[in-house]
């Protein structure tokens, strides 16, 4: 955990491990530009410290003084350089984490970049902890906690969709709405207090309709956010899509066109899957876990029942479900099981072999039940099924993510303890009880609110949150 001393210089390589063209090594704090005069000698032989701010320069990096100092103590050779490399210094306040800042960039090598740290640290720099500098950012007002934790959603995205929502975190628009609402809280909070205060002058400082409308507003607030939960953790993680279906159907089939790929075994003989089959596809920028499951049936062999098993619980998992029928057969009584018991979570019926004569009549569904008739066979109707998924995964239709969306269970859950109390407080306003008590629920709602944006935190908080970091963010 975050143990390390603020006033300390940290240092850390921030590009990933591994062979890259350049490679970056990092420095931040009071001594950044001290400790880089040591390590760089720039081509223009000028010291670091008195070169303008936010510029390249071209420079030669020095070995670890430990591994020259045995020999004499003259001018290096140039045997003796570890690498060529642009710096850039970064002066303090303008800078990511608002101290002064140093970029080295050498050669994206595993040593060469592991030397370099090390020669910072044997000229008086501290290996950076976790999410450190990040950490530093906030603690300087450089960005707010969900801020910070929107550079980790940004770094982490998972597909398009996914990093609009971080970036959109990432320039303060959660923020901004999370502050409205506490603020307004704040406000009402001093009302009351002042009320409390005063009491015996028998000044009516607010209304109690006023008092009313304000939480109603934040609540309402709370609320939307609130909403944006489950797309924003799709957006973020992809959505768990469940191929299910009797045996022969042509579940595998559907999977491996989606997939574009042979991926799953296909073959006449019904109970041909018997084990839970998971790929990922991007859809148009949306990630989707696509899971293909054994068709589900009576049956006594023990291979076929766990694979039945699976299904079953792959199905609690889902954030939708396909049900796929075989359209050029009658529809029978698990086909109909299934489709009934799908009603209710989002899901999708899939008429497949739509290749093959259709049997008549047309099948019933329970209304609203969106059908899909295709051909796995011949990818006939894929692309309207795959317009469906995103339809049914995101209300949008996933073209633009429209507003804010919460896509952390951390600020989830502190915008459920806010909604919490500002319905404890409305009991309180339509009961007229005493402001002491309407003021704990407002109170407690504007701090859960202020946990969202750091405004209000605690060492936990803060280790929770950076502790998800690597070292070098
Ligand atoms: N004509 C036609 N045949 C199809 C279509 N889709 C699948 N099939 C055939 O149906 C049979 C079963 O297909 P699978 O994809 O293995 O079906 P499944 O639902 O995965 O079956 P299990 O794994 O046994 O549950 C195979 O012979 C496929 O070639 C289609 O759209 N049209
Ligand atoms: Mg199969």
């Amino acid at each position: 955990m975050m143990r390390g001393a603020l006033e300390d210089t940290i240092c850390a390589i921030a590009t990933p491990a591994g062979e890259g063209g350049i490679g970056i090594v990092r420095l931040s704090g009071s001594d950044a530009l001290r400790i880089s005069d040591v390590v760089v000698r720039l081509r223009s032989r000028q010291p670091l410290t008195s070169v303008a701010s936010h510029r390249l320069y071209l420079a030669d990096l020095l070995l670890p003084a430990s591994l020259t100092r045995k020999k004499d103590h003259g001018r290096r050779a140039a045997a003796e350089l570890l690498d060529e490399a642009l710096v850039v210094h970064m002066k303090a306040p303008r800078s990511f984490t608002g101290e002064d800042v140093v970029e080295i960039q050498s050669h994206g090598g595993g040593v060469i970049l592991s030397l370099l740290c090390q020669a910072c640290i044997e000229a008086g720099a501290r290996l950076a902890e976790p999410g450190e500098f990040t950490k530093r950012a906030f603690l300087n007002g450089r960005l707010d906690l969900s801020q910070a934790e929107a550079v980790l959603d940004s770094i982490r995205a998972k597909s398009a969709a996914g990093l609009v929502v971080a970036q959109r975190q990432l320039r303060g628009e959660l923020a901004k709405e999370v502050e409205a609402a506490r603020t307004a809280l704040l406000d009402l909070l001093a009302h009351i207090e002042a009320g409390i205060d005063f009491v015996e002058e028998d000044i009516t400082f607010m209304r109690q309709e006023e008092l009313r409308r304000t939480v109603e507003d934040a609540a309402g607030i709370i609320r939307r956010l609130d909403a944006t939960f489950r797309e924003g953790r799709l957006l973020r993680e992809g959505a768990r899509v469940v191929i299910l279906g009797r045996p022969n159907v042509g579940k595998s089939s559907l999977l491996n066109k989606l997939l574009k790929e042979e991926r799953a075994i296909v073959t006449p003989v019904p109970g041909t899957t018997r084990d839970v089959i998971e790929e990922t596809i991007d859809l148009e920028g949306l990630r989707i876990h696509l899971v293909d499951t054994a068709g589900i049936r009576e049956t006594a062999d023990a291979v076929e029942q766990e694979g039945i098993k699976r299904s079953l619980s792959a199905q609690r998992e889902a954030d939708l479900r396909l049900i796929v029928v075989d359209g050029s057969q009658a529809l029978t009584q698990d086909d109909r099981e299934m489709i009934r018991t799908a009603a209710g979570e989002p899901h999708v019926v899939v008429v497949n072999k739509s290749d093959l004569p259709a049997v008549f009549p047309a099948m019933t569904v329970p209304v609203g039940t969106i059908v899909c008739s295709l051909s796995a066979k011949t990818g006939m109707g894929i692309d309207r099924l795959k317009a469906e998924i995103r339809g049914q995964l995101i209300s949008s239709g996933g073209d633009a993510v429209e507003g804010v969306v919460v896509n952390n269970v951390r600020h989830r859950t502190a915008l459920q303890r806010a909604s919490q109390a500002l319905q404890q407080a409305l009991q309180s306003i339509e009961r007229d009880v005493a402001g002491e008590l309407l003021a704990i629920d407002v109170r407690a709602a504007a701090e859960a609110l202020g946990e969202i944006t750091g405004a209000i935190t605690t060492d936990e908080i803060l280790d929770r949150v950076f502790s998800e970091f690597c070292i070098g963010k």
